[in-house]
C-alpha cells in the first residue's frame, strides 16, 4: 500500500505541480491556520487523509474510540484557546465523536469535529449507502455551528468559518462535514492556494462598555460582604496576571469553580474554597467572572444562597448569559481579559478594603474547616479511605504544581476537588458542566500532548471504565501519564446488594478487580497499592519516570456515599423504598 502510493506520487510528479486536491487543500488549510494536532480514529473515507496529514508534519493521534479523541480535542481547545480538532469516519464514528462535540459546546471549549461522510446523492435519497447518515442535520442542534464543504475550492473558506465559529465570542464546538468525494476532487494548484484563508484575529477582543464597568465597580465598592466567583471561563481567558491583580486589589474573598482552581493558588489568603457555604450564604455582592449561575451554583438562589438580599455582578462574553437565572444588577459583557483589565483600570489607586469583620468571618471559617480535615488526611488505613489516599496525593501535587490533574468519578471527583489544592492556572481538568463520566483518558492524552507536562489522572473505577481502553493509546505514544484508580468495587460504593434475584446490584463491579494488570498488557507499569504509603511511593516513581503507569488504589468499598456530594439531585419515589 505504502509502496504503491510512493510510485504513484513519482509517476504524477509533473501533474502535481499544477494540480491539487481535497486531501492536500485540507492539510494546507489546517497548517496555514496553525493547527498542528489532530485527534481521531481512522477508517473510510479519512484513512489516507490521516496518513497524508501525518506525513506532512501534522501530529495525528489515533485513539481506540472517537469519543475519547473528541474529549482530547475539546480539552486541547480549553488549554490552548485554539480549536482542538477531532477527525472521524462517517455515521457511527461521527456519532461517537458527537458526544464530545456537544460537551465542548456546553463547556464553551473551542473544538472542530471533522467527519468524513458518505455520498450525498445516495444519502439524501436514503438509498442505503455505506454508513449512510445526514450528519450535518444531526450535528446542528448539538453544536455552535455546522458546515459542509462540497467543492474543493471552498475548503479554505469552510475551515475559516469553522475556526471563527469555534473560538470567537463564547467558544464552542463546530462540526465540519467533508463528503468522501471532496477528498479526491482535483483543482488547479494556483487556484487552490489562492482559495485558502488564514484567519486573522480569530477571537477579536470584545471591549466592555465603560458605563458597564463603572456600574460594576460602584456595586462592588458599596459591598459589605463581597465575594468573587471565578469560573472556567476565567481560566480559559489566559489573563492570569490581570485576574490575580484584580482579585488582590479588591481584597474580596474568592471562590474558584472546579476548573478555575489554581488561577490564584488555593492556599492564597483570600481563597474561600474551604468556607464555601459561608461565603455563598452570607455575601451581599457576588461578582461572577466567567462563571455561570447554572446548577453548579444552585442557579443563584435557594437555601445555599441564604435569605439576605444579594446583588450579582456578572462578567461574561455572552450577553444572553445575563439574567439567565436571577437578576444581574451589573452586567459586564466582553471578553474576560478586556473586562478585567478595564475593571482594574477603573479601580484607581485607593480602592477600599472590604470590611474587616467580613474577612475575619471568612478566614476563621476556612481555617476551622481546614483544621478539621487535616487529621483525616493523615490516616494510613488499609484498605484506604478517600481521605487517606488523597492526603498523599495532595502532597504530591503540591510538590509538582505544574503537573496536570485530570479527575472524574463521584466521590472520587468531589473529594479530590475539595482536598487537593491547585497552585497554577489550568492545571485541573475534570467532568465540567455536565458532570460527565468518560473524559479521563482523552483529557490525559490531550493534556500531555498539548502541554508536554506530566499528567496525574485520579479516576473512580466506574469513571475510568468509560475510556479505559485508551491506556493502550497512552502506552503507544509513551505519554507521561499516571492513572490512579480509586477502586471501591463500584459506582459510589461497592457494597450494594440486589434485593431480588442473583444478579449483582446495579452499582457494583467485580470485587477486588486488578486494574493495574490492564496496562501491563501494553507494556506500561502496573501497581496495586493497598495503603497510602504504597500509593505515595508508586505515584512518585511514576511522576519521576514519566512512564505510563496505572495504579490500582484499593479503597474501602463502604467508604463513599451515593452520588458523592450531589445525592440530593436523585429523584425519590413517593411510595417510599420497597423492601
Ligand atoms: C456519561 C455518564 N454516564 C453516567 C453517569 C452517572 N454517574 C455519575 S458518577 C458515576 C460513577 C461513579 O463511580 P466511580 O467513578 O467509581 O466513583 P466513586 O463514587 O465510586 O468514587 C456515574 C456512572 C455520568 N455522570 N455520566
Ligand atoms: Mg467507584
Amino acid at each position: 500500500m505504502a509502496d504503491a502510493a510512493v510510485k504513484m506520487d513519482a509517476g504524477t510528479a509533473t501533474a502535481e505541480q499544477e494540480l491539487t486536491d481535497g486531501f492536500h487543500l485540507i492539510i494546507d488549510a489546517l497548517k496555514l491556520n496553525g493547527i498542528k494536532t489532530i485527534y481521531g480514529v481512522p477508517g473510510i473515507p479519512i484513512t489516507d487523509f490521516g496518513r497524508m496529514a501525518q506525513a506532512s508534519g501534522i501530529r495525528v493521534l489515533s485513539f481506540r474510540h472517537e469519543q475519547n479523541a473528541g474529549y482530547a480535542a475539546s480539552i486541547a481547545g480549553f488549554l490552548t484557546k485554539k480549536p482542538g480538532v477531532c477527525l472521524t469516519v462517517s455515521a457511527p464514528g461521527f456519532l461517537n465523536g458527537l458526544t464530545a462535540l456537544a460537551h465542548a459546546t456546553t463547556n464553551c471549549f473551542p473544538m472542530i469535529l471533522i467527519s468524513g461522510s458518505s455520498e450525498r446523492e445516495i444519502v439524501d435519497l436514503q438509498q442505503g449507502d455505506y454508513e449512510e447518515m445526514d450528519q450535518l442535520a444531526i450535528a446542528k442542534p448539538l453544536c455552535k455551528a455546522a458546515f459542509r464543504v462540497l467543492h474543493a475550492a471552498d475548503i479554505g473558506i469552510g475551515l475559516a468559518r469553522a475556526i471563527r465559529a469555534a473560538v470567537s465570542g463564547r467558544p464552542g464546538g463546530v462540526y465540519l462535514d467533508l463528503p468522501a468525494k471532496l477528498f479526491g476532487q482535483v483543482i488547479n494548484a494556483d487556484a487552490g492556494a489562492k482559495s485558502l484563508v488564514q484567519v486573522i484575529d480569530p477571537a477579536p477582543a470584545q471591549i466592555p462598555a465603560p458605563e458597564a464597568v463603572k456600574r460594576a465597580l460602584d456595586v462592588l465598592k458599596a459591598a459589605k460582604r463581597p465575594l468573587i466567583i471565578l469560573g472556567k471561563g476565567a481560566a480559559y481567558a489566559q489573563s492570569d496576571d490581570a485576574i490575580k491583580s484584580f482579585v488582590e486589589k479588591s481584597g474580596a474573598p474568592f471562590l474558584p469553580m472546579s476548573m478555575a482552581k489554581g488561577l490564584l493558588p488555593d492556599t492564597h489568603p483570600q481563597c474561600a474554597g474551604a468556607a464555601r457555604s459561608t461565603v455563598l450564604k452570607d455575601s451581599d455582592v457576588v461578582m461572577l467572572i466567567g462563571a455561570r449561575l447554572n446548577w453548579l451554583l444552585s442557579h443563584g438562589k435557594g437555601k445555599i444562597w441564604g435569605d439576605a438580599p444579594k446583588k450579582f455582578i456578572q462578567i461574561d462574553i455572552e450577553p444572553k448569559e445575563m439574567d439567565s437565572n436571577v437578576e444581574i444588577v451589573a452586567p459586564v459583557v466582553g471578553d474576560i481579559g478586556s473586562c478585567v483589565s478595564a475593571l482594574l483600570g477603573g479601580m484607581g489607586g485607593n480602592w477600599p478594603a472590604p470590611p474587616a469583620d467580613w474577612i475575619k468571618t471568612v478566614t476563621s471559617k476556612r481555617d476551622e474547616n481546614v483544621a478539621k480535615m487535616a487529621p483525616r488526611l493523615m490516616n494510613n488505613n488499609s484498605p484506604m479511605d478517600y481521605h487517606g489516599a488523597l492526603g498523599v496525593l495532595r502532597t504530591i501535587v503540591k510538590e509538582r504544581p505544574d503537573a496536570i490533574l485530570v479527575n472524574e468519578g463521584a466521590n472520587t471527583l468531589d473529594l479530590t476537588r475539595g482536598v487537593i489544592d491547585m497552585y497554577q492556572p489550568r492545571k485541573r481538568i475534570d467532568v465540567g458542566t455536565w458532570g460527565v463520566m468518560g473524559i479521563g483518558m482523552g483529557y490525559a492524552v490531550g493534556a500531555a500532548i498539548e502541554t508536554g507536562k506530566p499528567v496525574l489522572a485520579i479516576e473512580g473505577d466506574s469513571a475510568f471504565g468509560f475510556s479505559g481502553m485508551e491506556i493502550e493509546t497512552i502506552c503507544r505514544y509513551q505519554l507521561p501519564v499516571c492513572v490512579v484508580i480509586f477502586n471501591n468495587d463500584g459506582i459510589y460504593r461497592g457494597t450494594d446488594v440486589n434485593k431480588a434475584g442473583s444478579d449483582p446490584a446495579t452499582t457494583v463491579f467485580v470485587k477486588g478487580a486488578r486494574y493495574d494488570k490492564m496496562i501491563e498488557a501494553f507494556g506500561g507499569v502496573g501497581v496495586n497499592a493497598t495503603s497510602p504509603d504504597e500509593l505515595k511511593r508508586a505515584v512518585n516513581t511514576a511522576m519521576d519516570s514519566g512512564k505510563p503507569t496505572l495504579i490500582n488504589a484499593v479503597i474501602d468499598p463502604a467508604a463513599g456515599s451515593e452520588s458523592g456530594r450531589i445525592g440530593n439531585l436523585n429523584p425519590q419515589s413517593a411510595l417510599g423504598k420497597k423492601k
